[in-house]
């Protein structure tokens, strides 16, 4: 017994994780917590992952489709991909494993836009949902739940699953209750409804799930960090890439096209996008706000800073230093900080409602402002499209940005032809390298070529990519978006064969 279960019927259902994992049969699907490293479960997932792998070993098959927020971390993704346990997973991987199995050809992998998972579980087009398995920070007297570090889907599959496996996890902090705005009023057409959310920081739902106890068949009792790997140190190229971000935002103040606090700022994930943030520090914008999906250290800082007033984010996603920070210091960000569904924090309508300024970054672009944020070498992923999507379609900026290299130079991230589209150049405003900044708003593709040739492209690339532009332009078929077809992906096939662009 634990103070942090507080429903007396349901402190009857707590067990360990090896008996909670017995629950689980094989060839079912489960609907996991957990968003880019954040309030994952930790303990039933290894504890089944040893289940597979005795059955495995008995000559049995055993695996499971596994639905969460989006990545996890190695006890979840790490541990069942490990274990071959895994056969069909959504929405979101950045686990090296799975990765791997991913582009092996062994495991089924559904790389969808966040916003749109919830939504489709309730449209019945992912089939049924035989178990919710959600990491919480305690359970109170009425039975609801405080979320923990992310809320991603876990609404969601609360509401679905035919059984509910909990954890509840002490390492989270308690001071987390009154974080969370869970939103209760998404519908199906024809039913659907405004969501009412006209400011960043405007709280429209309630501080936990609701959850049935009847419905909850384990609880487990955990006490394990999340675990995330520290981001790399900006290195001259992410402040290059923040510097030029920067002048840009000035620029746009000066013209009048962006207020003097900014609009709400998203980040995406990945070492570069925490470079912005931190680079914001040392800006001259005051108040800002964040409407976004993940939380990282570089936003953290920027919260301890002041310039940002409030972040409303589904998920922290912290080094293991920053996490311990704002554990310590949990009662003082709560104020400032909002955990909502995936389906609200990346809700398109409420991206173009606030205007945000989407800040991903990308794998590849072209010299149209195609770009690839998920696929190397067009055909094997690296993570997911995850919320680039969501954002950078509904934006008031949609920005993206790479070094102008990758490989130590052997590839160049500015290419003829990307060599898979997520985002298309429609969708795409503004790319950034470290060598300078195209913005691209309001140009037709061979001002946008020349531009992003003359900003963009590391010298080592720069005349190349500038001769077969020249060429593109006098042989192609047609001549709005000039392109030569059979040399358009002959960089990347070259890389294939060579090693090098
Ligand atoms: O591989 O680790 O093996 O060296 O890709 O690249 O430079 O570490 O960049 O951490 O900023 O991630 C697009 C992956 C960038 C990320 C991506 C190789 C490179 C390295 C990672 P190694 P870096 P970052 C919100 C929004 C999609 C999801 C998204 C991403 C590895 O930003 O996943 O935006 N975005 N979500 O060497 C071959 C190229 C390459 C390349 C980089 N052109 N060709 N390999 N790499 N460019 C969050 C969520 O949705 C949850």
């Amino acid at each position: 017994m634990t103070s942090r279960i507080a429903h007396p019927l349901l402190q009857s259902r707590v067990m360990d994780a090896e008996a909670a994992a017995a629950l689980i049969a094989p060839g079912t699907t489960v609907g996991m917590s957990g968003f880019t490293g954040a309030g994952y479960p930790k303990a039933v997932p290894q504890a089944l992952a040893r289940r597979i792998e005795a059955a495995h070993a008995a000559g049995d098959p055993f695996a499971i489709s596994v639905w969460t927020g989006a990545s996890t971390g190695p006890e979840l993704d790490g541990a069942l991909a490990k274990a071959k346990g895994i056969d069909f997973r959504l929405p979101y991987n950045s686990d090296p494993i799975a990765r791997e199995q991913i582009n092996r050809g062994e495991m089924n992998y559904f790389d969808m836009h966040l916003s749109q998972v919830a939504p489709m579980a309730w449209q019945g087009f992912l089939g049924p949902l035989d178990t919710a398995l959600v990491e919480v920070t305690a359970i109170l007297p009425d039975g609801s739940l405080v979320p923990a570090s992310s809320v991603g889907n876990n609404k969601t599959w609360l509401d679905r699953a035919g059984q509910v496996i909990l954890e509840v996890n002490r390492w989270q902090n308690p001071a987390l209750e009154g974080m969370h705005d869970i939103y209760y009023g998404t519908a199906l057409p024809p039913h659907r409804v405004p969501i009412p959310l006209v400011r960043a920081d405007d709280r429209i739902g309630q501080p936990t799930f609701r959850c049935d106890p009847a419905r909850v068949v384990a609880i487990v009792e955990t006490d394990t960090p999340d675990r995330n790997l520290p981001f790399k140190p900006a290195d001259d190229c992410a402040q290059r890439i923040a510097g030029h971000l920067m002048e840009f935002f000035a620029h746009e103040v000066a013209q009048g096209r962006l207020p003097e606090n900014l609009l709400p700022l998203q980040s995406g994930v990945g070492n570069i996008a925490n470079a912005v943030l931190t680079g914001l520090i040392d800006s001259p914008f005051e108040n800002m706000t964040a409407y976004t999906e993940v939380l990282q250290d570089g936003m953290l800082d920027l919260l301890t800073s002041g310039k940002l007033r409030m972040a409303s984010s589904t998920a922290f996603s912290l080094s293991p230093e920053a996490a311990h920070a704002l554990n310590a210091d949990m009662d003082r960000y709560r104020e400032r900080i909002i955990l909502r569904p995936q389906e609200i924090s990346n809700h398109p309508e409420l991206i173009r409602r606030l205007g945000c300024i989407a800040m991903n970054g990308m794998i590849e672009a072209d010299i149209y402002g195609n770009v690839n944020s998920t696929h190397v070498m067009g055909s094997a992923i690296q993570n997911g499209i995850g919320g680039s999507g969501d954002f950078a379609r509904n934006a008031y900026i949609s920005i993206f940005m790479a070094p102008s290299t990758a490989k130590g130079g052997a590839i160049s991230t500015i290419v003829p032809q990307v060599s898979h589209v997520d985002h298309i150049n429609q969708d795409v405003q503004v790319i950034v390298t470290e060598q300078g900044l195209a913005d691209l708003r309001g140009l037709a593709p061979r001002q946008r070529a020349c531009l992003i040739i003359e900003t963009c492209v590391h010298p080592r690339y720069r005349d190349r990519l500038a001769d077969y532009y020249e060429r593109a332009l006098r042989d192609s078929f047609g001549k709005h978006s000039p392109s030569l077809l059979s040399e358009a992906l002959a960089w990347h096939q070259k890389f294939i064969a060579t090693g090098h662009m």
